[in-house]
């Protein structure tokens, strides 16, 4: 039975105040070897995990090589589990099969399932229940198989390439007689960061929405009723140094509905500096005429 390891890992995520994306720290990549850390296993129930990690820079950036071998022997298959977890702010980009790696017959099994252990049988009729799978054989040394087992067939669920963070477990076996040696590199890479042009499009868009907004709690605020632009007449700054607009007309242009500011405060009944409403004093003498009468 094989140990569980873990050799790999990965930094943390860092957080950017104008977009929310994930920049990859370089990090070791995972491996795992079964002439080294032991048998991977056979218990589809209980696979051997491994942490995938991303590491640019090696034989292929966010290399993960896993190595060990499958067969027949004494009537018996070697099957091997492998739970595979891809850490949040990555994805599973490729499956490559190693150029050392060989095959029985027309060819062995390699499949895919989601979560941390593999629920389909191996004597199951059918592949429902996994992700994708694929035959490979030695066509496939030096490829990526990923997107080839996606392709939902014989009852699999199928999938798009590359897949998402979380959990997987692969099972791999070769049901000829003898011993056969494989060679897989899980490449993990970063999720895409945004573009700069997507970035500067987002800033934008809320700075514009953010104008917008107050400018119209602004009016809404002092009572000014929205209305179309005039032809003729334009929104323009407030001369009062306050955040507020006003919407100037030409000369003659009357306007019935609109009620600016200017309009509000002076009408030609109260020159600038006299008011034509009551003033508290005013009011207050109206009063004390009425119950003199
Ligand atoms: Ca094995």
């Amino acid at each position: 039975m094989a140990r569980p390891a873990v050799h790999g890992g990965y930094s943390g995520l860092v957080a950017v105040a104008l977009a929310c994306f994930v920049i990859a720290a370089p990090a070791l990549a995972a491996s795992y070897s079964e002439s080294a850390d032991g048998e991977v296993s056979g218990n589809r129930l209980a696979p051997t995990r491994l942490l995938l990690g991303f590491a640019a820079g090696a034989n292929v950036a966010g290399s993960n090589v896993v190595s060990g071998s499958t067969g027949r022997a004494n009537g018996v298959v070697d099957r091997d589990y492998l739970h595979v977890v891809v850490q949040p702010g990555f994805l599973w980009a490729e499956l490559r099969v190693g150029n050392q790696t060989a095959v029985g017959g027309g060819g062995s099994f390699i499949g895919i399932a989601s979560g941390a252990f593999m629920s389909v049988a191996p004597e199951a009729s059918s592949a429902a229940g996994l992700l994708g799978y694929r035959v490979y054989g030695t066509a496939d040394r030096n490829t990526d198989i990923l997107a080839a087992m996606g392709l939902s067939s014989n009852g699999a669920s199928g999938f798009a390439a590359p897949l998402p963070a979380g959990d997987y477990t692969v099972w791999n076996q070769e049901l000829a007689t003898g011993t056969f040696g494989y060679r897989f590199n899980f490449v993990i890479s970063p999720v895409p960061e945004p573009s700069m042009a997507l970035l500067w499009a987002l800033g934008l868009a809320v700075l514009a929405g953010g104008r917008l907004k107050v400018i119209r709690q602004d009016r809404c605020a002092r009572g000014v009723r929205l209305q179309p632009v005039q032809e003729g007449s334009t929104w323009v700054p407030s001369s009062h140094g306050r955040v507020e607009w006003v919407m100037r007309h030409p000369p003659g242009l009357r306007v019935p509905n609109e009620i600016s500011k200017s309009s509000a405060a002076r009408s030609p009944a109260s020159p600038p500096g006299r008011s034509s409403s009551p003033s508290a004093g005013g009011r207050a003498a109206a009063r004390g005429r009425r119950r003199m009468k």
